[in-house]
């Protein structure tokens, strides 16, 4: 005991000491955000009469838990996404560790400033994970935690390279984006570890209050799924006062009472809370004496004393998780607006502090007039002592910069006569595989539960499928015939999916990501149904807003699936890869042009000035060109288009077409032949190149070359089976007139021969534009 004694206490102290810097950097934070989101608002001069806005009340309600998550439960390795909202505090916390510049707060929101959400790519300082569209930063680090163990466990990092946690800072409402539910499940089925998530339960959304007993669900729903949930609901005082007596019947009263009326007596303040509770509970004795021993604002600070505002609460949570590598969730009772004048209004998610309010809270905290980006005054504790600390934390591992590229072999296929692009495909990878290499061992894919279906069962019978926890393949040892082998390993290369494609792409943002985050290059390909795109779109276009690298190759698409029907016939996919930035498209009609255009892509995924690659496929078996790809072809196909057939010179007309309805071109081609003898036949392999080329280089741009031969008073008629307006562009080239053919309207079963008759798309519909269009220059 004698022994014991001063150690303990020493430790006790020590804690004492950290919890006093944890709290004084918490109050920083606070204010440098609130600061930081008014100056911006306020005081910055606003030229164009916008509410420049940020979120002070969300702000407040997370600040505590991210002092805590960087301030003391962050270790080298591990990685956070943070809510959306909260960016001001991100912002602050960097600048308080020396890594985000004044002029960056002081541009908070302003071109070349912080960003409004953080942002891996447009913030200066390292963001882990870009966040914005609520759901799906949080999902991110599910699939980044498979990618962290896919790296390791395929000897792609150091043996001692630390495991980090994957971590979400996120908000109550995200929990109703479905994509996390979806992100969840899957989670579940690789058995990902190494993941927090900490919900903000501020029991506010945008609108207003959210539902009760929320937490119930998320208990439920989370355990379910093998997640250890720690809910952090009561603060110490709170916990004290429920001790004493009285407490019990307070604790009920507060457990029992609806998220609105909490919220609205935590916004009217201890004034109203006497009030209530005297209502309610002032017969007790022990409350009785409980108001008695408190003015109103301690009677204010008690009852909003939750724990998610609690650090000692909540480090202790953090400490407790330990070295557990089962995936935590943390619910942190919190108030939207802490320690604000906005603190629990239902109406406070866009609010801001009035220029009196800010005045008001800075004297306050004892901050001078003129000292507001002082990032220790006002603080009761030495500036070496705060400083020492900070440089003390961990820097999140630096973005790594790019390593050499993974050296690009010239991919094979094993050609037939007559193959479709999909074929293709399927033939290329298999051959990387067969093939193996410090290339292929980079290369991984992925698929929502369509990788046979989009031929990608070659590759997975030659690689395997990754998984943490070896599975033979029960089929083989049973010897049942199946074309596919499952086997489940470590080694594998193939991350089967169910069927989500928000999933798909956040894997995708992930893998894509694996070289900043985790120091490992990945060559990610995911294949998936063109028309579904739409269903991941919104993660599809938050992989690329990220910078993450991968090759999503789309398959089947078009009415070209024919008897499959509408609802898998895609149309407006073409306009989705030219729209999309970050994101390269394109759509080979023969199997060679898709070989080289992989090979670029492959090299492309890899440059620092390069992005993501799609492709759209088709399951349509077309007769394959003799040939081989000299350099100038090789040039033209990557560059988005090309002359199957060359124009004569002056050349009155020209078909151009895209993809898997090239057949129909040709052969419409050779009806033309017969009245406009110098017509020729482009075929176009990327719109999307070339049309950002056209805007980029106007006349001596790779299209208007192209079309240079053609007199300047010829037509043109385009055509794919997509939606026309990916091509009739091409008329503003060079001023000429043009029948952009294509799918408008939904599609529906049938063959091939019916579908593009009724669509329009035929070799009959290609000739009779061709006569039209030329009618009509005459
Ligand atoms: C996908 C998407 N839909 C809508 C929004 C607009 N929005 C921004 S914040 C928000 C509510 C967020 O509530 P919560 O996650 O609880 O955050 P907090 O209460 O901590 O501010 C909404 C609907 C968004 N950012 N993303
Ligand atoms: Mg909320």
């Amino acid at each position: 005991m004698n022994i014991a004694a001063p150690a303990l206490s020493a430790a006790a102290s020590g804690q004492a000491d950290r919890l006093a810097l944890l709290t004084a950097l918490e109050r920083k934070a606070l204010w440098l955000s609130t600061w930081t989101i008014h100056h911006a608002n306020h005081i910055r001069p606003n030229r164009d009469g916008l509410k420049v806005g940020g979120h002070q009340a969300s702000c407040a309600s997370a600040v505590t838990l991210l002092t805590a998550l960087y301030f003391h439960a962050m270790r080298e390795g591990d990685r956070i996404a943070v809510k959306p909202h909260a960016a001001p505090v991100f912002h602050a916390i960097q600048y308080l560790l020396g890594r985000q510049k004044k002029e960056a707060l002081e541009n908070f929101r302003a071109l070349g400033g912080a960003q409004s959400y953080p942002s891996r790519t447009k913030d200066k300082t390292p963001v882990d994970f870009s966040t914005g569209s609520v759901g799906l930063g949080v999902g991110v680090t599910l699939f980044a935690s498979l990618v962290q163990d896919y790296v390791r466990l395929h000897g792609l990092v150091p043996e001692d390279a630390p495991t980090g946690r994957m971590i979400a800072l996120m908000g109550d409402a995200e929990l109703d984006e479905g994509n996390v539910f979806e992100a969840l499940l899957e989670g579940w089925k690789h058995d990902a570890r190494n993941l927090w998530w900490v919900i903000d339960y501020n029991r506010q959304s945008l609108d207003g209050v959210i539902n009760d007993h929320l937490f119930q669900k998320i208990q439920a729903f989370f355990g379910t799924v093998g997640w250890k949930v720690v809910t952090l609901k009561y603060g110490q005082r709170l916990k004290a006062a429920f001790a004493a007596p009285g407490g019990a019947l307070l604790e009920r009263w507060i457990d029992d009472c609806p998220n609105d009326l909490y919220s609205a007596l935590t916004f009217q303040g201890g004034a109203v809370w006497r009030q209530r509770l005297t209502a309610d509970l002032g017969h007790d004795p022990g409350i009785k004496s409980l108001l008695a021993a408190h003015d109103d604002d301690a009677l204010h600070a008690l009852m909003t004393n939750l724990a998610g505002h609690d650090m000692a609460a909540i480090t202790a949570a953090f400490d407790a998780a330990g070295e557990d590598d089962t995936p935590h969730c943390f619910v942190a009772y919190t108030v939207k607006g802490f320690n604000l004048p906005l603190a629990g209004h239902k109406d406070n998610h866009a609010g801001l502090l009035n220029p009196a309010q800010v005045a008001t809270y800075r004297a306050s905290l004892g901050i001078a007039d003129g000292q507001e980006w002082d990032r220790f005054a006002g603080l009761d504790m030495p500036a070496e002592k705060l400083q020492a600390f900070l440089s003390r934390r961990p820097a999140s591992p630096p973005m790594r910069e790019a390593s050499q590229p993974i050296a690009m072999p010239a991919l094979a296929v094993p050609m037939a006569a007559e193959m479709s692009t999909q074929e293709g495909f399927g033939k290329i990878m298999h051959e990387v595989a067969r093939a193996g290499g410090p290339f292929a061992e980079r290369v991984v894919t992925t698929s929502p539960d369509v990788t046979v279906s989009t031929n990608l069962g070659g590759w997975v019978n030659q690689t395997g499928l990754f998984s943490r926890i070896e599975h033979g393949d029960v089929f083989r040892e049973h010897r049942l015939p199946s074309a596919q082998k499952w086997v489940r390993s470590a080694r594998g290369q193939h991350i089967e999916l169910g069927i989500a494609e928000n999933n798909l792409f956040l894997q995708l943002a992930a893998l894509g990501l694996s070289e900043p985050l985790f120091g490992a290059r990945l060559l990610p390909v995911g294949t998936l149904y063109d028309p579904f795109i739409a269903r991941g779109l919104d993660a599809l276009n938050y992989a690329c807003y990220q910078d993450a690298r991968f090759m999503v190759v789309a398959t089947p698409s078009g009415l070209t699936l024919a008897p499959e029907g509408g609802a898998h016939q895609s149309i407006n996919t073409p306009l989705i890869g030219m729209g999309q930035p970050g994101l390269t498209s394109f759509e080979p009609a023969y199997v060679d042009e898709l070989q080289a255009i992989m090979e670029w892509g492959f090299d492309h995924m890899q440059r620092p000035d390069g992005g993501a690659v799609y492709l759209r496929l088709s399951t349509r078996p077309v007769d394959q060109p003799k040939r081989t790809l000299d350099d100038a072809l090789r040039a033209d196909i990557l560059a988005g288009a090309y002359w199957l057939r060359p124009p004569a010179d002056g050349g009155e007309l020209a078909v151009i077409a895209s993809g898997a309805i090239l057949p129909e071109a040709i052969g419409a081609l050779a009806r033309i032949g017969e009245f406009t003898p110098r017509a020729g036949l482009l075929v176009v392999t990327s719109a999307g190149r070339l049309h950002a080329d056209w805007l980029a280089n106007g006349r001596r741009s790779h299209i208007a070359r192209l079309l240079a031969p053609l007199a300047r008073d010829g037509a043109l008629v385009s055509v794919l089976d997509g939606h026309p307006l990916t091509l009739s562009w091409l008329a503003g080239v060079r001023g000429q007139r043009i029948a952009p053919l294509g799918v408008q309207k939904f599609g529906q079963s049938g063959d091939l021969t019916d579908l593009y008759a009724a669509y329009g798309l035929d070799a009959d519909a290609i000739v009779a534009a061709a006569r039209k269009a030329l009618a009509e220059g005459r």
